[in-house]
């Protein structure tokens, strides 16, 4: 039985290792079903899910309402094109922007997607709102960034893994070091041609990396002060997963029913919200602004076979009302503190780990040796043997992100699981 087993898992290994590209090196478990914060894998072995696709099940693993929403819409009508209207769209569209509190939403699919409609809107608004000189349009984005895959993303990526020898890269970008208001401040004053300033409020490949609470404050600011466009990618960090509807809102817990007229909250002008959108399901995304910044896309000038389709749209809608409705982000605050706080406990007293960092349920441990040492790949295989599945990134660093709809007894089951782990590679 047990060999069987084994050989069944293997046998998934070989297959995307004979017939796929080598593009990812996952860690070796093969999953089969999901529920709520939990997995299981061909054996039947079942596991805590501490990763979330990516922060992209927010709301847990195949949520049954959302699921019963799919499946009653994949029967009725999935994809219409923007060739024709089609029922579901307005309802998405009205629900989505008053909940972020803007007047306008571009609907499509991948985060990628949003970040390049986003430089798409922003470069439009500089050459007709800002006089920028045709061709001339820059945008502002930080060493250390993650914001997808496509030609011109990777163009001002500082990994090199992702960038080299995928050139000619595009033009029409300069990189500054995150957190660092007085590098904005010079850039934006050196650099007319300056249109936008793409962020993510807190960096998620980059190791969960939390700026200083003024950071995104001061950008705002600095962005209004020299008409630029404030552009916040929310893929990772948004739809609760920092304890707030978004990270932008800061300590606001409202999740959307105030005006935003908390001192917390800072308002960019274009928001990129992708992953938990969809809960997971299927890809979603979307690009919300002003109409005075949306309306430069005009009739045939930007578009998408799939965005906007009535599936996607009608899921999407349904997984913004859960995290509403189950009060996702209050949760991942609360837990969010209980980790970090059970966490710090444990590295009083450890060798192993450096410390832990992040907001909400989007948190790191930072493993104490060389981000080049295979220590952190070897505790993720340990706690997935304990049941527990997470992912190192950077080498030395583990990302903590479970479902927001973790309850605190689960949690403490977690915390028990990732000591007792740790506590095997203390010398
Ligand atoms: C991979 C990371 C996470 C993102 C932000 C845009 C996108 C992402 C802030 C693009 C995507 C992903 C993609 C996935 C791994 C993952 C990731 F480690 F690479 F950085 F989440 F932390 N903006 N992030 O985080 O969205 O087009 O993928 O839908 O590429 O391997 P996408």
């Amino acid at each position: 039985m047990e060999t069987t087993q084994a050989s069944l898992a293997q046998h998934y290994l070989n297959q995307e290792k004979e017939y796929g590209a080598h593009d990812y090196n996952p860690l070796p478990v093969v999953l089969a079903k999901g529920s709520g914060v939990f997995l299981w894998d061909v054996d039947g072995k079942k596991y805590y899910d501490f990763l979330s696709a990516y922060s992209a099940v927010n709301q847990g693993h195949c949520h049954p309402e959302i699921v019963k929403t799919l499946q009653e819409q994949a029967a009725t009508l999935t994809l219409t094109s923007r060739a024709f209207h089609n029922n579901k769209l307005g309802d998405y569209m009205e629900f989505t922007t008053k909940f972020f509190g803007f007047e306008r939403l571009l609907p499509m699919n991948t985060g990628a997607e949003g970040v390049e409609t986003s430089i798409k809107i922003t470069r439009k608004w500089g050459y007709l709102h800002k006089g920028v000189p045709e061709n001339q349009a820059q945008i502002i984005v930080c060493n250390n960034n993650f914001h997808g895959r496509t030609t011109t993303i990777i163009s001002f990526s500082s990994d090199p893994g992702s960038k080299n020898h995928f050139g000619p890269h595009t033009p029409g970008f300069i990189s500054i070091p995150y957190n660092d208001l007085t590098a904005l401040e010079e850039t934006l004053k050196n650099n007319p041609n300056v249109v936008g300033f793409l962020v993510e409020p807190i960096q998620g490949e980059a190791g969960v990396y939390t700026p200083d609470t003024d950071f995104i404050r001061g950008a705002r600011a600095l962005c209004s002060q020299y008409n630029a466009l404030l552009i916040a990618d929310e893929i990772q960090t948004g739809i609760g997963r920092t304890g707030a509807l978004l990270a932008v809102c800061g300590d606001c817990s409202c999740q959307g029913s105030c005006e935003r007229q908390k001192a917390t909250y800072i308002r960019p002008d274009l928001l990129i919200l992708g992953k938990a959108l969809s809960a997971g399901t299927y890809p979603v995304s979307a690009v919300l602004c002003d109409s005075h910044i949306m309306d430069v896309i005009q009739p045939g000038q930007h578009g998408s076979t799939f965005g906007g389709n009535p599936l996607g749209v009608t899921v999407a809608l349904k997984a913004l009302q859960v995290v509403r409705d189950e009060k996702l982000p209050q949760n991942a605050r609360k837990l969010g503190k209980v980790f970090r706080a059970e966490m710090q406990k444990y590295i009083d007293g450890s060798t192993i780990v450096s410390s832990v960092r992040g907001r909400g349920l989007l948190n790191a441990i930072v493993i104490n040796d060389t981000p080049d040492s295979k220590t952190a790949w070897n505790i993720c295989l340990r706690l997935r043997d304990n049941g527990l599945l997470a992912k190192p990134t950077h080498g030395n660093i583990i990302r903590f992100a479970p479902p927001l709809v973790m309850t605190e007894e689960q949690l403490m089951d977690c915390i028990s699981i990732i000591k007792k782990t740790l506590t095997e590679f203390e010398s």
